[in-house]
């Protein structure tokens, strides 16, 4: 066991790509690769630890300004780390509260923000007004904990309270998509469009995963069609819980028209609309709960959506909720007034699969199966070495081993980093990317 303190003497940026398949939303549809930055932070011990966070240019620039304000720092003091952080996070590098911006226009109902190049949030304008100084602190806190688990001896989820459950349940995230990406074959998993190519590409991840919830991203198609899409679902799967996330597509009149529809049918809606007041609108209308990884993605939205009842259901996720403590701390607000308490994806590779396992074992009122946009991704495609984590009946057993439990593959992280580098994507589009197919797309909420 190494001795205490350890100190950070070097932190390591690295943006990575890989592949993606067309995967629709209401905003556009995923380019053919998506990017993270894979952190690295190493101690004067010799320990070094492991975070995973978005890839987009504004973002990296923040995190390497960020880096450098972390030497010497004990890795016990995550404290003095998001100080640090947050010092110099809101700053310069196009991000001086850009995403706060961007999420003014957002909830005013103009159109999403112009220029992704300005947020560097890696949500292409679905998930807006985050804090900035938590989306940078997400894998230094990350990386910090997988060097104390390390030093210890411990798995990361014995630093968050220790584990209340072995294993972590997953849910399917069903996309409409196309065949395969404009000008290229069709991909193995071809296209879903309609309701019987969303019921084969359940049938088919759930037969493979094991998963025992399923969500369908919605705000693709008109209502009428996403609704027979989940009737389907329901059909083909009558003990599955389903949900539907438009990503506030959606009108409040066109909202609560689809949660009289789908009484009964699915456990939670996702943000139907946007905004708290729209959302509150909603949810005194329509018998299900209503959840959000969009208008409640800050604490200081937590007492507004409260005070309205505008939400039931929070997803959380460490990498925009400032890491993994932060995240409890949120666990605890959602306990403390009664709001349930789901977990939110975006693609990602095993770093943060790692990462979500760890706390969603320690956070005992996490009530719903996590989001993961892990089947999307080539088996391949991934910075840490194989077999730590792994899909059995829907869930991923949590790693036991020291810190995190996965370790970092350097060949793949060189290989994923030239992938950045020849891919010429540099920030997540999906608009800009859909319009090259369909020139007049307007993604402007609520589009029915
Ligand atoms: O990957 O297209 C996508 C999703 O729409 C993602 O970007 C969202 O952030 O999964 C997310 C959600 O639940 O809103
Ligand atoms: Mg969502």
């Amino acid at each position: 066991m190494a001795e205490y303190p350890h100190r950070i003497q070097d932190v390591r940026v690295t943006p990575v790509a890989f592949r993606d398949p067309p995967l629709l939303n209401t905003v556009g549809v995923h380019e053919p690769f998506a990017l993270r930055a894979i952190v690295e932070v190493v101690t004067d011990s010799g320990l070094s630890g492991l975070g995973e966070t978005y890839g987009d240019a504004a973002h990296l620039a923040r995190l390497h300004k960020a880096a450098l304000q972390l030497t010497g720092v004990d890795v016990w003091h995550t404290q003095e780390v998001a100080r640090r952080v947050a010092a110099v996070a809101d700053t310069g590098a196009g991000g001086h509260g850009m995403s706060e911006l961007a999420s003014e226009s957002f909830n005013a109902g103009r159109p999403r923000a112009a220029s992704p190049s300005l947020r560097g949030d890696g949500m292409s304008g679905m998930v807006t007004g985050s804090r900035t100084a938590d989306r940078v602190l997400s894998p230094f806190e990350v990386a910090c904990l997988d060097i104390q688990g390390k030093a210890i001896g411990r798995p990361v989820s014995d630093l968050l309270g220790g584990a209340v459950r072995d294993r972590v349940d997953y849910s399917a995230y069903l996309f409409y998509k196309w065949a395969g990406h404009p000008g290229a074959e069709p991909d193995e998993w071809g296209a879903a469009l309609d309701p019987d190519q969303l019921v084969a590409q359940a049938r088919r991840i759930v037969d493979e995963y094991g998963f025992t919830a399923i969500k369908l991203k919605g705000g693709v198609f008109p209502p009428e069609q996403e609704v027979a899409a989940i009737l389907a679902l329901r059909e083909e799967f009558p003990d599955h819980p389903l949900r539907i996330d438009p990503n506030g597509a959606w009108s409040v009149a066109t909202s609560v028209r689809v949660g009289e529809e789908l009484d009964g049918v699915i456990e939670y809606l996702e943000d139907p609309t946007t905004g708290i007041a729209g959302m509150a609108r909603v949810a005194r209308a329509v018998p299900m709960p209503l959840a959000t990884n969009m208008c409640v993605v800050a604490f200081d939205q937590v007492r507004t959506a409260v005070e309205e009842d505008a939400v039931q259901v929070v997803l959380s996720d460490h990498h925009f909720w400032g890491g993994l403590n932060r995240s409890r701390v949120l666990a605890s607000v959602c306990d403390t007034f009664g709001l349930g308490l789901s977990m939110h994806s975006n693609s990602h590779l095993g770093i943060s699969l790692a990462a979500m396992t760890h706390l969603a074992a320690a956070t005992p009122n996490l009530g719903y199966a996590c989001d993961t946009h892990w089947p999307w991704k080539h088996a391949a495609d991934d910075v840490v070495v194989p077999g730590a984590l792994a899909f059995v009946r829907g869930a991923v057993a949590v790693p036991t081993g020291p810190g995190l439990g996965v370790a970092l593959d350097r060949d793949a992280l060189a290989r994923l980093h030239e992938q950045y580098l020849s891919c010429g994507i540099t920030e997540r589009d999906d608009t800009g990317y859909y319009r090259r197919h369909a020139t007049d797309f307007d993604p402007t909420p609520p589009r029915w």
